[in-house]
């Protein structure tokens, strides 16, 4: 498989590198950290190394080095389509290339090899209580599918530590692979009580058979937003909540399903994935109080008496960024240019407008622009897909992409077990009193 063939050539240089930079240079100092720091969610502090893409507060994500308009140029599409296919963007976070159509393809066509979910998921799925969080039903099956790991397997049976990025590769394909499958069946069965299991048709690409799966008429092109959606949502650089939570588990050698599962976990809070179902029913709260799309002014009321009653606007600020998420720009325009008469649309617009002022009012959000859930579930809404709450599944499909990358080379490289140190209070008074007193 040229993933497996292209990551192999790759990992002896880089190596090296790392290698050589342990070893030589150890003792450099990359960052300091400020009490401030310590305090306030560890924000910025540099301490997480990876290639696979980084954020730049005035600009946004790069995946593999390639901002967002250039990865969705760059990469090969779906026939007659304009969006990507998947498998592409698979194939540059794994291997930071870019595809040509057919090594794109040959990811499609793993995952058409892979998509079988095994029975005993679908049978637990449906065993759960009505009333489960889809997150729950999502993040519990990727747990059902551990028995399944192939590193389990293979760590188990003792493997030496520089192919532990074979077996990780194994279950990433089979985990992306069948995340889809799982989702489209939590779907049918919890909005629809549909409990037959979902077909994945290998002559399609990803998009295709999650808008099949779905059962969202195709003729307005969901798969096409399916494959933005995932490819938007993959990754965000590896200190974000989903990202450094599949990196800490994995760094105890928990297998990619253990890690996946823990990293969904993450993504399913309220400050993090689970946003994007709070900014939508942020817009309909706006829509259903005006009966459409408010004046500048009446937005602009609306806005402060959210904060005022002590919530945040969802869908705005954000703990890196500095300016609006292109990962939203992308979004907004696919909407506009699609559908751009759709009220929500028009109603997202005009958020755009006014909520960034009114937080810059407020002066507490550093970052006052919109980040990508704050038009991602208006997008879901208009192709028919309006369970608010199945929203941050859709998410954490995407973003397996990306986490699963950084596993694969995580344990291409060996990292250890990562185990930063605690301080207590009283340390830090300490620390703070012993460092006013003159030298
Ligand atoms: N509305 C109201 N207050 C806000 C907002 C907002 N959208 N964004 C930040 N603030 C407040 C924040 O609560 C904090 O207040 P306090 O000092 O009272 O604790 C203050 O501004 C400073 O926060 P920041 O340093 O700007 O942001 P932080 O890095 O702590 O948090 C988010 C980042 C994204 C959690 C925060 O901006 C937020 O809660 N936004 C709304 C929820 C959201 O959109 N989450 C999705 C994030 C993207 N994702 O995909 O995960
Ligand atoms: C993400 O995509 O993970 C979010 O934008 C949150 C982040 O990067 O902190």
């Amino acid at each position: 498989m040229t993933l497996h063939d292209k990551i192999a050539a790759q990992l002896p240089a880089w190596r090296e590198r790392m290698k050589f930079l342990a070893k030589e240079h150890g003792d450099v100092v990359v960052d300091k950290v400020t009490v401030g720091q310590v305090v306030g969610g560890m924000r910025d502090i540099k301490s997480l190394l990876t290639e696979i893409s980084y954020v730049d507060p005035a600009e946004g994500i790069r995946f593999r080095g390639m901002s967002i308009p250039e990865v969705l140029k760059a990469l090969p599409k779906a026939r007659g389509q304009k969006i990507p296919l998947v498998g592409g963007l698979y194939y540059l976070l794994m291997t930071g290339e870019v595809p040509t159509r057919e090594q794109a393809l040959e990811v499609e066509a793993e995952w058409g090899k892979r998509a079988t979910v095994p029975d005993y998921v679908y049978k637990m799925i449906k065993a759960m209580p009505k009333e489960t969080h889809p997150m729950v039903l999502f993040s519990q099956s990727v747990l059902a599918l551990q028995s399944r790991s192939a590193f389990a397997r293979q760590y188990h049976e003792g493997m030496k530590k520089d192919v532990y990025w074979e077996p990780a590769l194994e279950d990433s394909l089979d985990l992306t692979a069948k995340l889809p499958v799982i989702a489209a069946f939590i779907y049918r069965m919890k909005y629809f009580g549909e409990t037959r299991k979902p077909r994945y048709n290998p002559k399609w690409d990803y998009g295709t058979n999650f808008a099949k799966m779905m059962g969202v008429s195709d003729k307005k092109g969901y798969a096409e937003l399916a494959r933005l959606y995932f490819i938007l949502h993959s990754d965000h650089e590896s200190g974000n909540v989903s990202a450094h939570a599949m990196h800490l588990v994995g760094s105890a050698l928990s297998d990619p399903f253990y890690s996946f599962s823990a990293s969904l976990n993450g993504l399913a809070g309220p400050l993090h994935g689970l946003a994007n179902q709070e900014c939508l029913a942020w817009l309909i709260d706006v829509k259903n109080k005006f009966g459409g799309v408010p004046t500048r002014d009446e937005l602009y009321k609306f806005a402060w008496d959210t904060l005022n009653s002590g919530k945040v606007i969802p869908g705005y600020g954000h703990a890196v960024l500095r300016v609006p998420d292109p990962r939203y720009m992308a979004q907004m325009e696919f909407a506009k240019a699609r559908f751009p008469q759709d009220e929500l649309v028009r109603l997202a617009d005009l958020v755009f407008d006014v909520v960034p002022q009114v937080l810059r009012e407020q002066g507490k959000a550093k970052n006052p622009a919109p980040n990508v859930d704050a038009i991602s579930g208006t997008l879901q809404y208009y192709y028919g897909v309006r369970e608010f709450d199945f929203y941050t599944v859709l998410f954490g499909i995407g973003r397996a992409l990306g986490v699963t990358a950084h596993y694969v080379w995580a344990r291409g490289f060996g990292w250890p077990i990562e185990r930063p140190k605690s301080v207590t209070v009283k340390m830090l008074e300490e620390l703070i009193e012993k460092q006013s007193q003159p030298a």
